[in-house]
């Protein structure tokens, strides 16, 4: 059977919507801090100048919202997550993460799914810096999930031993959000 490229139920989109749960939050540049705590054993604070210092790449993928819209080709660059745990070196209980955004969001997932190839910490798409309604200065991408794991604005990262729900896995949002198995609602 071939990959269907397009997960069931979603209509191409060519336009980048932008969506959130609230407010597009003000971001002071010298003062953003990217924080990641937790159980690892180097926890990590860093200033977007250092930040953007780490070993970088780009990289092209889908989007797909769970509100039925998906985009193709997305051109992200940014900091590959599973580069950032080797920096950080995750104690062997540290089994998933919480992301927490500038404007209240949090999102979670299993440790293992941040840690496939094509999930990115993205400053740049398009070969510009984020635009401030698409997460600027830094967000998450997780390609294989529905958005509402790709978070805009990140600002800290927890490692957990213990499952932590994030807004949307809370209020009966999928927490595993599979596009292509159409894991929508908690509730399927
Ligand atoms: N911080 C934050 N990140 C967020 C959200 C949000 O409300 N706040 N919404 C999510 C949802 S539901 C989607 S579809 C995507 C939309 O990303 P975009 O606005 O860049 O298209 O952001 C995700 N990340
Ligand atoms: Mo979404």
């Amino acid at each position: 059977m071939s990959f269907k490229r397009l997960p069931p139920g979603q209509k191409l989109t060519d336009d980048f919507p932008v969506l959130h749960y609230s407010h597009v939050p003000k971001i002071d540049i010298e003062k953003w801090q990217f924080e990641i705590k937790g159980k690892v054993k180097n926890k990590i604070k860093l200033s977007f100048i250092d930040f953007i210092k780490l070993p970088t790449i780009e990289l092209k993928s889908d989007f797909h919202c769970v509100t039925g819209w998906s985009k193709f080709d997305l051109l992200w660059k940014g900091v590959l997550f599973k580069d950032i745990v080797s920096l950080v070196q995750p104690f062997a209980e540290a089994r998933y993460i919480l992301i927490s955004s500038k404007d209240g969001y949090t999102t979670n997932m299993p440790l293992k799914i941040a840690m496939d190839d094509d999930v990115i910490l993205a400053f740049q798409y398009n070969g510009k810096p984020l635009t401030l309604e698409h997460g600027y200065p830094l967000r998450l991408v997780v390609p294989k999930r529905y958005a509402y794991k790709s978070a805009k604005w990140v600002k800290e990262i927890e490692f957990l031993q213990d499952e932590q729900l994030g807004y949307w896995e809370q209020r009966g949002y999928s927490n595993s959000a599979d596009p292509w198995n159409e894991e929508r609602y908690s509730w399927r």
